[in-house]
């Protein structure tokens, strides 16, 4: 009796959840029957897109991760501010996101292939992904199946994104935590730092009357920190640096080998070696020789990335254009 009960119940659940067309899951053959070529299709427009501007590649990874921490992936960062809402894009978090233009580019490309079944969620998920295979030639199957939101508020910007003055680890983890991500996937995902630009106004205080002992942060590197005075003399707020010191620095291990050396941008970035376990996982990941095992971490990582809380089966909707909703 209790068995057939029990055996009702799952039916019953099983059916309404057909009924949603979902169970609240990403796959990574979503898009199998009604866009078979996605990926391959995503991908050669990111080729195109990096031969004309290379530095597109931190932007798009970026964007992705923007849009995960606020309201879930559901492509909320792309909207447009309206006349009565001021949406993510203008927080000042955001004044330095890039590669809108080029999100609008690959929309149009998959919409000519598969009109209104892709969402702007899943573009940013699948450019992402993109760009990590173009710079350092590693591939991996992104889940999708997420649909995209109609709001977008600037003030959840500021409270959901992380601070790059953060100096205490455990603030970012807990932020990180917060999101359903771990200790270990903050310092995985953080690797995404040894690509792409910082402007002066994010780490400058570390290089000026840092505090009443020391006029430049003791966590960063005394000759790294002239370097960075020779690139941002006091007040700019327009010069954008290279995070990482190396000429042509390879993706996540060499962000964990300037680290260790004190070479970390952001007071958030140097905090990570404060705090015991945030810093073996950094000790763990600045030495492999090849950049195999921080990969195949970063995959998984950006798997838990992509899957904050997402919109699936008949929620939200899938936007026409990535700018406006529908
Ligand atoms: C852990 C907390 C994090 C903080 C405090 C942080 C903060 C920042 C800041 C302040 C910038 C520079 C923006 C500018 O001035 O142009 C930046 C750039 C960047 N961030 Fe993060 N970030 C964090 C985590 C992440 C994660 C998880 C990812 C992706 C997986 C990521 C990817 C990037 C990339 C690729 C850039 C370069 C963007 C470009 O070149 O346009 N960051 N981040
Ligand atoms: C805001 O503007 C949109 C059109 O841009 C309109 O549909 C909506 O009703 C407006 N909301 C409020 C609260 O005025
Ligand atoms: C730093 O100096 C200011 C002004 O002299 C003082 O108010 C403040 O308490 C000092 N901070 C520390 C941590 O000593
Ligand atoms: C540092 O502090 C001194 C004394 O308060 C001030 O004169 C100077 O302009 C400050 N420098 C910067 C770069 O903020
Ligand atoms: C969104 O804003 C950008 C930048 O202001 C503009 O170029 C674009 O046309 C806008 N798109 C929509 C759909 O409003
Ligand atoms: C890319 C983007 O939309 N940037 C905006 C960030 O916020 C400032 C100030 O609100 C806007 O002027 C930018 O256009």
């Amino acid at each position: 009796m209790a068995m057939q009960k029990k055996k009702l119940f799952f039916l019953g659940l099983s059916l309404s959840s057909l009924l949603l067309h979902g169970d609240g899951q990403l796959s990574a053959n979503y898009y199998a029957q009604s866009c078979p070529n996605l990926q391959t299709l995503v991908c050669n427009e990111v080729t195109q897109i990096l031969a004309a501007d290379s530095t597109m590649a931190p932007a798009l990874i970026r964007l992705h991760f923007h849009d995960c921490f606020v309201r879930g992936c559901d492509g909320s960062v792309l909207l447009n501010s309206t006349a009565n809402n001021t949406a993510e894009k203008a927080a000042i978090p955001n004044l330095t996101l890039r590669g809108f233009a080029q999100i609008d580019q690959i929309k149009t490309a998959v919409e000519g292939q598969c009109p209104g079944v892709v969402s702007c969620a899943d573009i940013l998920a699948l450019a992402a992904q993109c760009c990590v295979a173009e710079v350092d030639g590693y591939a991996w199957d992104v889940l999708l199946g997420r649909r995209d939101g109609t709001e977008s508020f600037a003030s959840e910007a500021l409270t959901n994104l992380p601070s790059p003055f953060t100096d205490q680890a455990t603030q970012l983890i807990s932020l990180f935590n917060s999101k359903g991500l771990s200790t270990q996937d903050l310092v995985v995902l953080s690797g995404a730092h040894s690509i792409g630009v910082g402007h002066c106004p994010t780490f400058s205080n570390r290089l000026y009357n840092f505090s009443n002992t020391s006029s430049v942060d003791p966590l960063l590197n005394p000759q790294y920190a002239q370097v960075l005075q020779g690139y941002c003399p006091p007040g700019d707020t327009t010069t954008a640096v290279t995070m990482n010191p190396e000429p042509s620095p390879r993706f996540g291990v060499q962000y964990f080998e300037g680290l260790t050396q004190n070479k970390g941008l952001f007071q958030s970035d140097a905090s990570l070696l404060t705090f015991s376990a945030t810093n073996s996982y950094v000790q763990s990941l600045s030495s492999p020789s090849d950049n195999g095992a921080f990969l195949c971490q970063f995959a998984a990582s950006m798997g838990n990335m992509g899957s904050i809380g997402v919109l699936t089966g008949t929620q939200g909707e899938i936007r026409k254009i990535c700018a406006a909703i529908n």
